[in-house]
């Protein structure tokens, strides 16, 4: 078997580096609303806030103490082994795929190492602090720099590829997202009946959506994506 794999990887593959998740009981949206942090108006009614915000999650994906996990590794593995082609599409912001070293990756939510600047629309790899008076490094502007992210209401990134690839696969595999936000969460119907393909679930417990799914497995990501892993090679060997 070598028809293309798509792997849809949320927070909870992270959980295990150090990265909390964003709806579970100790994640990030129990300490911040959504309202105040992750939309286009938060960030114009409270740009400094915001840009903190993110300034401290840029400082803590940086530190020595996060770093991939298992589940990071098998997911290499995978791309590396599996006869055909193997995309991750992940909604973290966090580099923890890249560093890795997983190459046909898409960040559908956006980059926390990356600021873009509103007026020249130019991204720029980013990461120190900003604030509401930082200089755009391409056009020198000062304070019409924002994080490299996508907020409720705005498009998430390469949505045609993604869709794309989704109507091609032969295996969706679903890691460490709770499915409650679109259009992720709609992947899974998509891959099912565009893509006609196998759709797996893997999370720490099951979620509202894994109904839809041909198999769940519940656990941590660090132990079930490398079982996983070893089973879709092995189907492909
Ligand atoms: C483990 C584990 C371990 C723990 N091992 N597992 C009504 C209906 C349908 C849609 C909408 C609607 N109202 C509004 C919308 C649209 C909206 C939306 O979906 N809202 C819902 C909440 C209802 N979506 C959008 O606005 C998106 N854009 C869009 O739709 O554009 C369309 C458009 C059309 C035309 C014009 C303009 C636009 C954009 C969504 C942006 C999401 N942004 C965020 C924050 C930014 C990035 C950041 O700061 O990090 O992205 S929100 C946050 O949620 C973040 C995440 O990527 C995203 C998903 O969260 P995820 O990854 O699933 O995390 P959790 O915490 O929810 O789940 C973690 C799971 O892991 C849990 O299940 C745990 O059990 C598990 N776990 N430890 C394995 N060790």
């Amino acid at each position: 078997m070598t028809e293309p794999i798509v792997v849809l990887t949320g927070a909870g593959i992270s959980r295990e580096s150090g990265l909390a998740t964003f709806r579970d009981a100790d994640g990030i949206w129990a300490k911040v609303s959504i309202e105040e942090v992750a939309t286009p108006e938060a960030f114009r009614a409270n740009p400094q806030r915001v840009h903190q915000f993110y300034n401290d999650r840029r400082e803590q994906l940086q530190g020595g103490e996060v770093q991939p996990n298992a589940a990071h590794e098998a997911l290499v593995r995978l791309e590396r082994e599996y006869p055909g082609e193997v995309l991750v599409v992940t909604q973290n912001i966090d580099d923890l795929h890249e560093r890795a070293g997983q190459e046909n990756l898409i960040h559908m939510h956006g980059e926390l190492l990356k600021m873009r600047c509103e007026r020249c629309s130019t991204v720029h790899d980013w990461r120190t602090d900003a604030d509401t008076t930082t200089a755009c490094p391409g056009c020198g502007t000062a304070g019409r720099l924002r994080p490299h992210v996508v907020w409720f209401g705005e498009m998430p990134f390469e949505m045609d590829r993604i869709q794309e690839a989704l109507a091609r696969c032969g295996t969706f595999l679903s890691i460490g997202t709770s499915g409650t936000v679109y259009p992720a969460a709609g992947f899974v119907q998509l891959a099912k009946t565009m893509g006609d393909s196998y759709a797996i679930e893997a999370n720490l417990e099951p979620t509202d959506t894994s109904g839809l799914f041909d198999e769940h497995h519940s656990g941590p990501a660090g132990e079930q994506v490398p079982a996983l892993v070893d089973r879709l090679l092995k189907g492909a060997a």
